[in-house]
């Protein structure tokens, strides 16, 4: 009753923030984004008697209290499974955790296909995406592959409210996203305790609702024809549009340090010297840099030249959720 998964991260290009039901965690809106192959999580699960309780180590770390109740996802698979048995879990990320870089995205995919193999559970995609959503929302994007979309659904139960794949990972594999790396610290204020306030007092939160169907539309339509200038310049403009809820919630959440600055004024003169690219930030500082194959090494080393940037990755789109051989323990 042991599995090992691989999940890698993923970056919102029409963004998930804000939530109509916190308990199965469904979303206020859809969201489209693109699984990054260079962004990983390892996960081993072991079930057995020999175990008295469940453990939980990340990066050699045992977890305490986490905000993600990587606990309460693991109960729920044994639920699932009716199993009685706890659990040993150890996970190991190549990037840094809770700094707006998905890891959680990363992590709770990982945990979620590790977990409900090692169970002996046998859900197909769609049925992941729907467990994974309720670890974290964006670890539901993280199954699958390419470029994805999470539905936001109807229904009461969150049946409906599932990932999948629109456009697989080799359709467009000149696309890259640029990771930088400003700062390793923990962000002030989690993701899923910003987009609850940013729901409950922000004024703009009805209006960046009320434009998510159009972006979702563009943002469709410009992966198919991989029409780079439609995706990255839709991708920028919803990245700004949700900020702005954040912004003006009540205390304000301003994720944003000067690095985030510098990176965004440079991507805009790189733009105006004729160089295709456009950024996305996630609830954290770090920002993420779109561009293509062509000009990735031009980007790259003008973003390092900035004083606030530690270190950047470059990433493709990458695979799905995928179990693997390699056991950590
Ligand atoms: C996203 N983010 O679409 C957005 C953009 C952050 C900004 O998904 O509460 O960690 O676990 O569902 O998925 C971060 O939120 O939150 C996130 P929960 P999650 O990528």
């Amino acid at each position: 009753m042991k599995a090992t998964a691989m999940a890698n991260a993923n970056i919102a290009l029409i963004k998930y923030w804000g939530k109509r039901n916190q308990k199965l965690i469904l979303p206020c809106n859809s969201s489209i984004s693109m699984t990054c192959d260079g962004l990983w999580t390892n996960t081993t699960v072991e079930f057995a008697p020999k175990y008295d309780e469940d453990t939980i180590a990340i990066n050699d770390e045992e977890l305490k209290k986490d905000e993600k109740d990587v606990q309460g996802h693991v109960e729920r698979i044994r639920k699932m499974a009716g199993l009685s048995h706890k659990a040993k879990i150890a996970s190991e990320s190549n990037f840094p955790v809770a700094a707006g870089l998905a890891s959680s995205a990363s992590g709770l995919a990982a945990l979620t296909l590790a977990a409900s193999s090692a169970a002996g559970l046998k859900l197909n995609e769609k049925e992941l995406t729907i467990l994974a959503r309720q670890g974290s929302g964006s670890a539901s994007r993280s199954i699958s592959e390419g470029f994805v979309e999470w539905h936001c659904g109807q229904m009461e139960d969150g049946s409906d409210s599932f990932a999948e794949t629109i456009a697989k990972k080799n359709h467009w594999s000149e696309f890259r996203m640029i990771t930088t790396i400003v700062t390793e610290k923990k962000k002030p204020v989690s993701s899923r305790a910003g987009m609850a306030q940013t729901v409950a007092t922000s004024p703009y939160y009805e209006g960046w609702l009320k434009t998510i169907e159009y972006d979702l539309q563009k943002m469709r339509e410009g992966i198919e024809g991989k029409d780079f200038d439609a995706v990255g310049s839709v991708a920028e403009y919803n990245c700004i549009k949700m900020h702005s809820t954040m912004l003006t919630t009540q205390p304000p959440i301003i994720y944003w340090i000067p690095a985030t600055m510098e990176i965004i004024h440079e991507v805009r003169r790189l733009r105006g010297e004729g160089v295709q690219c456009y950024f996305t930030i996630d609830a954290g500082p770090n920002v993420k840099v779109m561009c293509l194959e062509k000009d990735v090494n031009i980007i790259n080393e003008r973003l390092l030249t900035l004083d606030g940037v530690q270190k950047t990755i470059i990433c493709r789109p990458g695979d799905g959720a995928k179990l693997s051989e390699e056991h950590l323990f």
